[in-house]
């Protein structure tokens, strides 16, 4: 009897410091908006629409809570002292761009927030999680405590979830979570075939590496995270992103792929060794046949892939097996070469049948398209029956989460903004509320001192 199951999708509520620092350099977005002012009230309500939207059609569709920020413990770690507001003071006037990482949103693009293996591919049949420790970026490396604390209150049943710390936080097991993991399968309950995409292997000096930017994923990453999780070699496939696609501003994979069930959506230029890639796949994957939608560099250019986040979209079953949905980004239909291309991705008569546009721009603005707002879990009916229901959405979860935003944040943060001590109030004050709305316990830190 095949057991039945269904993706998750949990998505990062932007939270109240939203703004454009210009932090992620080899992510075109975020320094091409650096200093403009950013609208954190738009973005979560941006991104709440986009849950709604989904959940309405019958995806199972959770949240997953905003960290503290500015983050105090980290800039004391860093030396600064005094009353909070003395450290806020004392960053801001020696040090704005470390105030501005410790301040960053970024746990909004919880494709990054850990890799997770459903329990069908595991040694011991329970769903694996592993947070990312994101050590490419500063601001980015002091996010997984808290997503870990987050994941261990969501899946907290043992017997169900097993949950791993972040790898050891250095650049030779730079790891990106999600955003660069892919899983394809005959049916989310069947053992599955995971896609893990590195940038670089950070232990052979000589293997090819990006030249510009830098490779954020290793292979020594990867293959650590499919150790921990109980991946046999039947169940896991590592491949090479294309140095040349990481210098064109393709930071993480999910900026040039996509997957979801057998379909693997993919840009010519994704991976070094495409044919590879394809016959690893393709002679793992049980109960399906894999179907490659390759897009030409002669359809969709490089660049406009990058700059209209085309494969940052989010790939999903249509309902009664007739083939799937892409939710693009808006900026898919403002660029002419992708908009041409997604009309005749549809007269194709290929698996994508449907294409729906989404406005998250706000969150464009830094680079995380639909695909990076969101965390899939893959979930048997007896996980999704034995995880916390309180950040799944329900229509009256999101009128609570729409009003929570519109009483609590602000429509316009400069980096300025970063040092008002009333933000750092306000933006503890609406988290202690959102703990209480999501019934999460204490996972922020200045709940638990
Ligand atoms: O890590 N941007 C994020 C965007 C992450 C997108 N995620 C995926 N592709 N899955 C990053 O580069 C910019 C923040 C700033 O510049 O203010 C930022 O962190």
């Amino acid at each position: 009897m095949p057991i039945d199951a269904v993706e998750a999708n949990f998505d990062g509520l932007v939270g109240p410091t939203h703004n454009y620092a210009g932090l992620s350099w080899g992510n075109v977005a975020s320094r091409s908006n650096v200093r403009a002012v950013a609208n954190p009230r738009e973005a979560a309500l941006q991104g709440l629409q986009k849950m709604k939207r989904l959940a309405d059609r019958g995806y199972v569709q959770g949240v997953l809570p905003p960290h503290e920020r500015p983050h105090i413990p980290t800039l004391r770690a860093l030396g600064f002292s005094g009353s909070d507001s003395d450290v806020l003071r004392a960053a801001a006037r020696d040090s704005p761009v470390i105030l501005a990482a410790v301040a960053s949103a970024s746990t909004m693009w919880t494709a990054n927030a850990a890799t997770v293996s459903p329990s069908a591919d595991t040694r011991d049949r329970r769903v694996h999680f592993t947070p990312a420790n994101l050590s490419a970026k500063f601001h980015r490396s002091i996010e997984h405590l808290v997503t870990g604390r987050a994941l261990k209150s969501i899946f907290a049943d043992e017997a169900c979830f097993a949950h791993h710390p972040a790898l050891p936080p250095v650049s030779q097991f730079g790891d990106e979570g999600a955003a660069n993991h892919t899983r394809l399968c005959a049916a989310y309950g069947e053992p599955g075939v995971e896609l893990f995409v590195y940038g670089q292997i950070a232990m052979d000096e000589s293997a090819p590496a990006p030249r510009r930017f830098p490779a954020r994923q290793t292979l020594e990453a990867s293959q650590a995270i499919a150790r921990l999780h109980g991946l046999s070699d039947a169940r896991a496939v590592f491949a090479q992103q294309n140095p040349d696609a990481i210098d064109a501003g393709v930071f993480h994979n999910d900026v040039i792929a996509v997957g979801n069930g057998n379909v693997l959506f993919y840009h010519e230029k994704a991976f070094l060794d495409e044919d590879r890639v394809l016959a690893d796949v393709r002679s793992r994957l049980r109960g399906a046949e894999l179907e490659a939608v390759r897009v030409s560099e002669s359809d969709v250019p490089l660049g406009d892939a990058v700059s209209s986040y085309l494969f940052n979209s989010q790939l999903l079953n249509l309902p009664g097996g007739k083939g799937m949905l892409l939710a693009v980004p808006g900026e898919c239909r403002e660029i002419p070469s992708v908009s041409r291309y997604l009309d005749s991705l549809l007269d194709a008569g290929g698996p994508i049948r449907a294409v729906e546009v989404f406005d998250v721009k706000q969150s464009m603005r830094n680079g995380g398209g639909p695909a990076c707002l969101r965390l899939r879990v893959a979930l048997t009916n007896e996980e999704l029956a034995a995880m916390h229901p309180g950040v799944l959405l329900t229509d009256e979860l999101y009128e609570r989460l729409t009003t929570w935003v519109q009483g609590h944040y602000r429509s316009e943060m400069s980096q300025e903004d970063l040092a008002d001590p009333m933000l750092l109030d306000e933006s503890r004050h609406a988290l202690d509320e959102l703990t209480g709305i999501l019934g999460l316990g204490s996972i922020y830190d200045f709940q638990r001192n």
